[in-house]
C-alpha cells in the first residue's frame, strides 16, 4: 500500500460493532469488565483507547514503522523518549532545535541527571569529539527549526555504536517528504500539532519505532507518565493526516515559490530554504528527502525593527507561533518560539534579531506574493540603516 492510500486506510477500517466507515470517537474513560480481568482488550483510557489506537496506527504506517505511541503534545512525546535514557546518561544534541525542546533538556531533564551536548551535526567530527562513554542518544532536528540546516541522518546512524539511538524529529520535513527509519534511525517523533494535525487546530504529538524494545519502553511512560491525548484530539489529528500528502504537495509548491521572491528581493539579505540552490545543504537535501517542505526563514535588510514592522502588516500571513497548519504563519523566533534560548545562545546560533520564520499555507500563491510584496514595498530601507543588520 502507497503513502496517499496508508493515510486514508491504515487503522481506518470499518468500526467493528457498528460498521461506521469512520473511526468513532471513543470518548470513554473506562471499559466494562465482564469478569474481572475479562474485557474486550481494552481497560482504561491512559492505557489504550480505540480511536488513539486508530491514530497510532495510521501514524506508525506513514513512517514506515511497527509501532506507534500518541501524545498530548510534541514535547510530551519528547519526554517520553528521553524517559528511556536514566541519570548519567548523556546525549548528542543539534544545536539548532525548537526553542522548547532546549527547555525540556536544559531546565528540566539536566536537572533530573540527564547530560546534554549541543553540536552542529553538519560537522561530523565535531559530533564524534561530542561522544563520551556515557553517550546513549542522538537527538537530530532535520530540517532544523528555524534555520532549515540539515543533518545527514545516514551519516550520524553510522557512526554511532550498539547501544547508542538516534532520534529524529521529523515534524518539518514530514514523513512525506523524509523517512528517517529507512535513513537508519530508531525512533521518529512528531509534534502532531503541526502538518500531520494540519489545521492549527490541535495540539498532539507522537514517537514511531520499528525496534520493540523501545516501543515498550515509550508505551510503558505513555501510560507510567499519562501525557495522551483524548480521544477528540486523537480524532482530529487522524482526520488531518488523511490528506497529509496533498497538502504537502501544496505547501511546497508555495515555498518554492515565496523563497524564490524572497531571494529575488535586494530587500532581503537571506533566505534559508532547503530547497534553493543557495542552500548549503541543497545537495543533502536531495539526497535525503523527496521534497524540500513548506517552511523558511528570512534576514530582512535594514533594522530588526523593519523585520517586526513587516510581520505585523500582512494580511495572510498571521502573526503567530506554531506551524504546518493550510493557513500561512509568520513569527519572529527570537522574540517567539525560540524566547526560552538565553539571548548570547541564540545569537551564536544564528537565531538573530532580524530573523523571520514563515509557514508557508496552501492558499493561492497570487494572493501570498501579493501579500509580501505589499508588505515589504511598505517599510522601504532607508539609506542609512541599510547597512545596520548584514549577518
Ligand atoms: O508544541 P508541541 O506539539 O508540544 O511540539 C513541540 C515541538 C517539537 N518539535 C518541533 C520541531 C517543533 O517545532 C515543536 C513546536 N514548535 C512550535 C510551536 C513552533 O512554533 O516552532
Amino acid at each position: 500500500m502507497r503513502f496517499a492510500t496508508k493515510a486514508i486506510h491504515v487503522g481506518q477500517e470499518p468500526d467493528p460493532t457498528t460498521g461506521a466507515t469512520i473511526v468513532p470517537i471513543y470518548q470513554t474513560s473506562t471499559y466494562t469488565q465482564l469478569r474481572v480481568g475479562e474485557h474486550k482488550g481494552f481497560d482504561y483510557s491512559r492505557t489504550i483507547n480505540p480511536t488513539r489506537l486508530a491514530l497510532e496506527r495510521q501514524l506508525a504506517s506513514l513512517e514506515n514503522a511497527e509501532y506507534g505511541t500518541a501524545f498530548a503534545s510534541g514535547m510530551a512525546a519528547t519526554d517520553a523518549v528521553l524517559s528511556v535514557l536514566s541519570a548519567g546518561d548523556h546525549a548528542v544534541v543539534s544545536d539548532d532545535i525548537y526553542g522548547g525542546t532546549y527547555r525540556l533538556f536544559s531546565r528540566v531533564l539536566q536537572r533530573h541527571g540527564l547530560e546534554f551536548t549541543y553540536v552542529d551535526m553538519s560537522d561530523l567530527e565535531a559530533v564524534r569529539a561530542a561522544v563520551r562513554p556515557a553517550t546513549k542518544l542522538f537527538w537530530i532536528e532535520t530540517p532544523s527549526n528555524p534555520l532549515l540546516k540539515l543533518i545527514d541522518i545516514r551519516a550520524i546512524a553510522a557512526l554511532r555504536d550498539a547501544g547508542q539511538i538516534v532520534v529524529v524529529d521529523n515534524t518539518f520535513a514530514t514523513p512525506y517528504f523524509q523517512q528517517p527509519l529507512a535513513l537508519g534511525a530508531e525512533v521518529v517523533v512528531h509534534s502532531t500539532t503541526k502538518y500531520i494535525g494540519g489545521h492549527s487546530d490541535v495540539v498532539g504529538g507522537v514517537a514511531l519505532t520499528s525496534n520493540r524494545e523501545l516501543y515498550e519502553a515509550i508505551k510503558f511512560a505513555q501510560n507510567a507518565m499519562g501525557g495522551v491525548p483524548g480521544p477528540q484530539d486523537a480524532w482530529l489529528t487522524m482526520r488531518g493526516a488523511k490528506t497529509l500528502a496533498v497538502r504537502m504537495r501544496e505547501h511546497e509548491r508555495n515555498a518554492r515559490a515565496i523563497a524564490e521572491f524572497l531571494e529575488s528581493r535586494a530587500d532581503v539579505v537571506r533566505v534559508h530554504y532547503p530547497g534553493l540552490a543557495s542552500h548549503p545543504q541543497h545537495e543533502l537535501a536531495k539526497r535525503q528527502m523527496t521534497g524540500f517542505g513548506g517552511m523558511l526563514s528570512c534576514v530582512l535588510a535594514g533594522p530588526p525593527q523593519r523585520a517586526l514592522e513587516f510581520a505585523g502588516s500582512l494580511r495572510y500571513f498571521s502573526l503567530a507561533e506554531s506551524l504546518g497548519g493550510v493557513e500561512s504563519l509568520i513569527s519572529h523566533p527570537a522574540r517567539m518560539t525560540h524566547g526560552s534560548i538565553p539571548p548570547a545562545d541564540r545569537e551564536r546560533r544564528g537565531i538573530n534579531d532580524g530573523l523571520l520564520r514563515l509557514s508557508v499555507g496552501i492558499e493561492d500563491i497570487d494572493d501570498l506574493l501579493e501579500d509580501l510584496r505589499r508588505g515589504l514595498d511598505a517599510v522601504p530601507v532607508t539609506a542609512d540603516s541599510w547597512d545596520s543588520v548584514r549577518p
